[in-house]
């Protein structure tokens, strides 16, 4: 698999699936999660509560409909709320290996991930780029790319100087 680093928004990425840090209860937020409900449109809200009446668990990953953006899929996952003390390195690392999962049950071979749990919820970002490349770098999976798109040139220059 190769892990490649784009510096821009996510949701302009041509990739199979978009990653989005979402929340627990799945009906949208901030950051990330707002960007992508906003390009993706109504449908994407609309598959979250189809499929997930309940949301999804810290650490977890479900994926649904990408709407009007060009990826095909949305991947959701929960990381963990550094702020509010949720500081569960493996939960952080389960997401990411749980995109994994779920994008090999969708056949998605380019996915395009976010630095999880690091924005509103706090996670030091340069761990948060060593936990993302810890799994990559392990993957045993079908997606022949995952794309992390730094938001910014401070993490996108972060994450090159992490990526060697
Ligand atoms: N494209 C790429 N990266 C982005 C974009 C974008 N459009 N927007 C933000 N980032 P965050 P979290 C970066 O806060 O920390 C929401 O309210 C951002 O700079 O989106 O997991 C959810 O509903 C940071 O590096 O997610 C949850 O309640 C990274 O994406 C909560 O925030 C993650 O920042 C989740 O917080």
């Amino acid at each position: 698999m190769d892990i490649t680093v784009v510096e821009g928004d996510i949701t302009t990425q041509k990739v199979d699936a978009v990653v989005n840090a979402a929340n627990r209860g799945m009906r949208g937020g901030g950051g990330v999660d707002g960007a992508i409900h906003r390009a993706g449109g109504p449908a994407v809200l609309e598959d979250c509560v189809r499929r997930f009446p309940r949301g999804l668990a810290t650490g977890d990953a479900g994926w649904t409909t990408a709407g009007e953006m060009p990826a095909r899929w949305v991947i959701h996952v929960v990381g963990p709320n550094y702020n509010a003390g949720e500081t569960d390195r493996s939960l952080l690392t389960s997401c990411y290996r749980r995109a994994l999962e779920v994008a090999d049950e969708l056949g998605a071979r380019t996915v395009a991930f976010p630095l999880i749990s690091a924005g509103i919820y706090g996670w030091p970002k340069d761990d948060a780029v060593a936990a993302a490349l810890e799994v990559f770098r392990s993957a045993d999976t079908q997606v022949t790319e995952a794309r992390i798109v730094a938001l910014g040139r401070p993490s996108y220059d972060l994450v090159r100087r992490s990526l060697g």
